[in-house]
C-alpha cells in the first residue's frame, strides 16, 4: 500500500437489539481494530424512533470518523464483518430490527451507484438520525454533490432524536 493516501470515510452505526448501547461501543472498538485503518471521530449516540416497520425498538445512532488506506469495497467488507461478529441476522422484513448495521456513508469523494455499494449512502441527506451525528464530527464537510451536511443537519427534523449518556 506504499503510496496509498489516507482517506477520510464516515461510518453510520445503529442497533435496535440485544443492548444497543454496548453493540454500539463495541462496534466502535471494533472500527479502531480494523486494518490499516484509524478511528479519529465518534459523535454523541442518539435515540430515536425506528425508519421503516413499527412494532420495533427505538434505535440508538451513531457516526465515526476513520482515516483509512483501504478501497471503499475492502471496508465495507470489514464493516460486514463486524456486523456478523455481533449476531447481525440478515432474515426478516426490509428495515426490520438488528443488533448492528454500518453503512458506509462516504469514502472521500467517491461516487457509485453500484447496489452492493453506493456512496455516497443513499439515504445521507433524508435521515436526522445520520446528519445530526455526521455534522457533529465533521461541521465542514461538504457531500460530493456541494451540500454542506451542517446545512442539511440544520434543516432536518431533528426533533426525534435524544442524546444518550454513554
Ligand atoms: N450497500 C450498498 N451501499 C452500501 C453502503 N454505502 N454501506 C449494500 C453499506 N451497505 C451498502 O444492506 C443491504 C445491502 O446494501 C448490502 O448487501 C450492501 O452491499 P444490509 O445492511 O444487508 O441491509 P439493510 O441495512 O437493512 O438495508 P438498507 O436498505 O441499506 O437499509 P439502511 O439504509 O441501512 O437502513 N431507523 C433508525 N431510526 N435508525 C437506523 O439506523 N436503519 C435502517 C436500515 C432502517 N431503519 C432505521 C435505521
Ligand atoms: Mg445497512
Amino acid at each position: 500500500m506504499s503510496g496509498a493516501a489516507w482517506t477520510p470515510a464516515y461510518v453510520g452505526l445503529g442497533s435496535n437489539l440485544d443492548d444497543p448501547l454496548a453493540q454500539i461501543r463495541c462496534a466502535l472498538d471494533a472500527l479502531a481494530r480494523l486494518p490499516v485503518t484509524r478511528r479519529v471521530a465518534c459523535s454523541s449516540f442518539y435515540w430515536n424512533p425506528p425508519m421503516g416497520p413499527a412494532g420495533q425498538p427505538d434505535y440508538l445512532n451513531a457516526v465515526a470518523g476513520l482515516l483509512t488506506l483501504l478501497p471503499p469495497a475492502a471496508l465495507l467488507a470489514g464493516l460486514q464483518d463486524i456486523e456478523a461478529a455481533q449476531g447481525r441476522e440478515r432474515a426478516g422484513p426490509r428495515w426490520g430490527p438488528r443488533t448492528l448495521d454500518l453503512d458506509l456513508l462516504l469514502h472521500g469523494q467517491a461516487c457509485s451507484s453500484d447496489e452492493s455499494l453506493a456512496l455516497p449512502h443513499p439515504g445521507i441527506a433524508d435521515r436526522p438520525f445520520v446528519l445530526v451525528p455526521l455534522a457533529e464530527v465533521a461541521p465542514g464537510l461538504r457531500l460530493p454533490d456541494g451540500r454542506r451536511v451542517a446545512s442539511l443537519a440544520a434543516a432536518c427534523a431533528a426533533a426525534g432524536l435524544l442524546r444518550a449518556t454513554h
